[in-house]
C-alpha cells in the first residue's frame, strides 16, 4: 500500500518568511485570535470524496492523478487504504475532522444489502482509526445524485419505488453518522430539481422533499442523533433550477415545512456565487435567521458558470467571511473544503499544497476580520448610519412598532420636506477594509 503522508515530517507553521512549501505561512493553531485558539475558531475538515476519490477526470478526459494508493480500484482493499491514507494526510496537516458521502467509503454494489454490508466493514475500521488519532467526524451526508436511478430526483423522483431507495439510503447515512459521532448531516439536492415544469410536478416534488427530510429527523432522533441536519443550497449543476436555490428559499422552504428547528444551513461559496450572491451574503442571510451551521470552504470562478470546487484563496473573501462567522458568535459546524485540486495538479505533494492554501487562506481572514472588528470603524459606521431610529422620538417609535402609519405620515407632512439620508460611505469603508488588511507596506 502506497501512503504518501505516513512517512512525511508533521506539517507546521513556519511564518511568512518560510521558503519550505510544506509548512504553514499563517496558519498557526495555537496562536491567540480574539481570547481564544485559531484551530478553535476553524475547525478543519477533509472532504473525503475530492480529496481521497477524485482523480481529476473531466467531461473531456479520464483522471490524472493516481488514487489507488497501491491497491486494486473499487474493492475493500481499496476502501481500506482511502482510510489509511486519509487518517494519515489528516494527521500531517491537523485536520481534526471529515466529511463523507456513504458512496465515498466504499464501491457501491448492485444490491444494497450488500453495499450496507460493506459500509458496516470500512466503518468499523474508520472507528479504530478515528480512536488512534482523535479524529472526528464533522458530517455525512447520502449520494442520492450519482446513480442513475436518481435520474428524476431522490426525494423528488417521480417514482415511488425509487424514493423507498432514497429513503433506505439515508436511513443507512443516519446510522453512519451516528457511528461515527457525526456533529451534523448534510442534504444537498443535487437532483431535486427539474429541468422543465412541462414535466414536473413541483409542488408534489417539494411535498415529498420535505418528508424525506421529516421522516429522517424523526429517525435520526430515534437513533440518537442530537446534532444539526443541514440543507446545502445550490441553484443549479446538475439540473437546471435546483429547489434549494440559495439560502433564503431554502429557509423558506424549511419554515413551510415545520423543519426550521432541526435545520441549519451548510454554506457553500461556490453555490452562493452560482446563486449571484456573494458568499458573505449568504452567510448573513443564514446568520440572521439563526441558521448559519457550517461552511464549505472552497471558492469558484466567476469567469466560468460552474462548480469548480476550487481550494480558497481569495483572502478578501475568506477574510469577509471570518467576519459573518465571527460576528454570528462561531459555527456550530465547521470549515468543509470541499476541493479539489486542479487537473494538471496530480502529485500527492498537490494535495497537501491544497490544503496548506486553503487553511493559511482562512487563517489570513480570521487575523483580518479580528482586525476589523477590533478597530471597529465598520461597526461604528453602521451604527451611525441608522442612528435617526436610535436617537429621534419618531424613530424610536417606528422601531418599538407603537407609530401608526398615520402617525409617520403626519411627521412627514409637517416636515414637508425631508434631506438625504447619510452617505452610504462605500468607497471609504473599502479603503479601511484595506488599510486594516494590509497596514503600512
Ligand atoms: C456538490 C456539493 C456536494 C455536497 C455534498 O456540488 O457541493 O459535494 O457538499 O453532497
Ligand atoms: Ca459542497
Ligand atoms: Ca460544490
Amino acid at each position: 500500500m502506497k501512503n504518501y503522508f505516513e512517512n512525511l515530517p508533521q506539517i507546521q507553521y513556519e511564518g511568512a518568511q518560510s521558503n519550505n512549501p510544506l509548512s504553514f505561512k499563517y496558519y498557526d493553531p495555537e496562536r491567540i485570535v480574539l481570547g481564544k485558539p485559531m484551530k478553535e475558531h476553524l475547525p478543519f475538515a477533509m472532504a473525503w470524496w475530492h480529496n481521497l476519490c477524485a482523480e481529476g477526470a473531466d467531461m473531456f478526459g479520464r483522471g490524472t492523478t493516481d488514487k489507488a494508493f497501491g491497491s486494486t480500484p473499487a474493492t475493500m482493499e481499496h476502501a481500506k487504504a482511502k482510510v489509511d491514507v486519509g487518517f494519515a494526510f489528516m494527521q500531517k496537516l491537523g485536520i481534526p475532522y471529515f466529511c463523507f458521502h456513504d458512496v465515498d467509503l466504499v464501491p457501491e454494489a448492485d444490491d444494497m444489502k450488500e453495499t450496507n454490508r460493506r459500509l458496516d466493514e470500512i466503518t468499523d475500521y474508520m472507528l479504530v482509526k478515528m480512536q488512534e488519532t482523535g479524529i472526528r467526524c464533522l458530517w455525512g451526508t447520502a449520494n442520492m445524485f450519482s446513480n442513475p436511478r436518481y435520474m428524476s430526483g431522490a426525494g423528488s423522483t417521480s417514482s415511488a419505488e425509487v424514493y423507498c431507495f432514497a429513503a433506505a439510503q439515508t436511513k443507512k447515512a443516519l446510522e453512519l453518522t451516528v457511528k461515527l459521532g457525526g456533529k451534523g448531516y448534510v442534504f444537498w439536492g443535487g437532483r431535486e430539481g427539474y429541468e422543465t415544469l412541462l414535466n414536473t410536478d413541483m409542488l408534489f416534488e417539494e411535498k415529498n422533499i420535505a418528508n424525506l427530510m421529516r421522516l429522517a429527523v424523526e429517525y435520526g432522533r430515534s437513533i440518537g442523533f442530537t446534532g444539526d441536519f443541514y440543507i446545502e443550497p445550490k441553484p443549479k449543476e446538475p439540473m437546471k433550477h435546483q429547489y434549494d436555490f440559495d439560502a433564503a428559499t431554502a429557509i423558506g422552504f424549511l419554515r413551510k415545512y415545520g423543519l426550521d428547528k432541526d435545520f441549519k444551513m451548510n454554506i457553500e461559496a461556490n453555490h452562493a456565487t452560482l446563486a449571484g450572491h456573494t458568499f458573505q451574503h449568504e452567510l448573513r442571510v443564514s446568520a440572521i435567521n439563526g441558521m448559519l451551521g457550517s461552511i464549505d470552504a472552497n471558492q469558484g470562478d466567476l469567469l466560468l458558470g460552474w462548480d469548480t470546487d476550487e481550494f480558497p484563496s481569495n483572502v478578501y473573501d475568506a477574510t469577509l467571511c471570518m467576519y459573518e462567522v465571527l460576528k454570528a458568535g462561531g459555527l456550530t459546524g465547521g470549515f468543509n473544503f470541499d476541493a479539489k485540486t486542479r487537473r494538471p495538479s496530480n502529485t500527492f505533494e498537490d494535495m497537501l499544497y491544497g490544503y496548506i492554501l486553503g487553511m493559511d487562506t482562512f487563517a489570513l481572514g480570521l487575523l483580518n476580520a479580528a482586525a476589523m472588528m477590533e478597530d471597529g470603524r465598520i461597526d461604528a459606521f453602521i451604527q451611525k448610519k441608522y442612528e435617526t431610529f436610535h436617537t429621534t422620538e419618531i424613530g424610536k417609535k417606528i422601531v418599538n412598532g407603537t407609530a401608526t402609519l398615520s402617525e409617520l405620515a403626519a411627521y412627514a407632512e409637517e416636515k414637508g420636506s425631508t434631506r438625504e439620508p447619510v452617505s452610504g460611505a462605500q468607497e471609504n469603508l473599502h479603503s479601511i477594509m484595506n488599510a486594516v488588511m494590509f497596514g503600512k507596506r
